[in-house]
């Protein structure tokens, strides 16, 4: 039977406990309720980012819309294609950029609608490859990755027989993403950095065979592709003389210098574009990439992607 005094004692090392048990909690709790306001105050900074992000998309919808407006054909010098810097918003800021889908080569192109090579494309995305310092024979590995058949290119290619050690099997389907490039035999990422801002992965257009180039944007390193008549100094020359003044139909092009079955793959003017907007508030950033097709006079949203913090 425990005597008063040690009933007292009891007493006194409970509280003593309870005490020590609630100032850990209330430590505890301060330290939560400070990572608390961080993540309300991240939150916070990325639903504004997120929203800018949001505001960016519509601004450059907008510009794109306005643009189509303006005339039938586009160009570098248009208010979408100028690149500029990061706009402040309150403390945090935003940017917009514009790509044209039509001044890249489209690697689906290398096959037909009807699943056969084509090979004119790969003529000339042979032709970018070489230029570009990387080995024409990863065309064929591309046609193969893409092309329903299971016969390997000539002059170089690999079927499913050349993924057998890897985790995964060829596609023979159209590519959905650039980055499909890494998974092909004798691709790295060495090879991908140089070919990347020149090619593009998209769908077929309804009712086209191939994508259109457009000559108004397209880059030197396209051009040359496109036209083997065409050397460094004529391509240069075209394109001192469309930032003159750009193309405006494509009987202004200088028709002998183009032989016919490339001048049927361009155009000068553009159906979609790639818009990269990022926002940075605080701790926050966000990115997101945008697609948009044209529609009569109108930019429809294909499809939207948030970006990666290295993309
Ligand atoms: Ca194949």
């Amino acid at each position: 039977m425990l005597k008063p005094q040690d009933e007292e004692g009891i007493a006194l090392i409970m509280v003593l406990a309870i005490l020590a048990i609630i100032s850990v909690w209330a430590t505890t709790s301060m330290e939560e309720d400070y990572i608390m306001m961080r993540q309300v105050e991240n939150v916070a900074d990325s639903s504004r980012a997120s929203m800018a992000a949001e505001s960016a998309i519509d601004i450059a919808r907008m510009a794109l819309e306005e643009s189509l407006k303006e005339n039938t054909y586009d160009h570098l010098d248009e208010m979408w294609a100028k690149d500029l810097p990061p706009y402040p918003v309150d403390d945090g800021q935003v940017s917009i950029n514009i790509k044209d889908a039509n001044r890249y080569l489209n690697l689906n192109d290398l096959v037909k609608t009807d699943g056969s090579a084509d090979p004119e494309m790969i003529a000339i995305i042979s032709r970018l490859f070489v230029n570009l310092d990387v080995s024409p024979h990863l065309v064929g590995i591309v046609v193969d990755w893409i092309d329903m058949n299971a016969q390997v290119q000539a002059g170089g290619g690999a079927e499913s027989s050349a993924y057998m050690s890897e985790d995964y099997n060829i596609k023979n389907a159209p590519m959905d993403r650039i980055e499909e490039l890494l998974l092909m035999k004798d691709f790295d990422r060495e090879i991908f950095d140089k070919i990347k801002a020149f090619v593009i992965v998209r769908p077929k257009t309804a009712g086209q065979t191939f994508s259109k180039i457009n000559i108004n944007t397209a880059s030197q390193e396209v051009l040359m592709a496109l036209n083997p008549q065409l050397n460094l100094t004529a391509v240069d020359l075209l394109i001192a003389e469309r930032q003159d003044v750009p193309f405006q139909a494509l009987s202004t092009l200088l028709v002998p210098t183009w032989p016919v079955p490339v001048k049927n793959r361009l155009d000068v003017r553009s159906d979609a574009f790639i818009v990269r907007t990022r926002a940075r508030f605080g701790r926050a950033l966000w990115g997101e990439e945008v697609w948009f097709e044209r529609k009569d006079m109108t930019m429809q949203l294909k499809y939207r992607q948030r970006l990666g913090w290295n993309q």
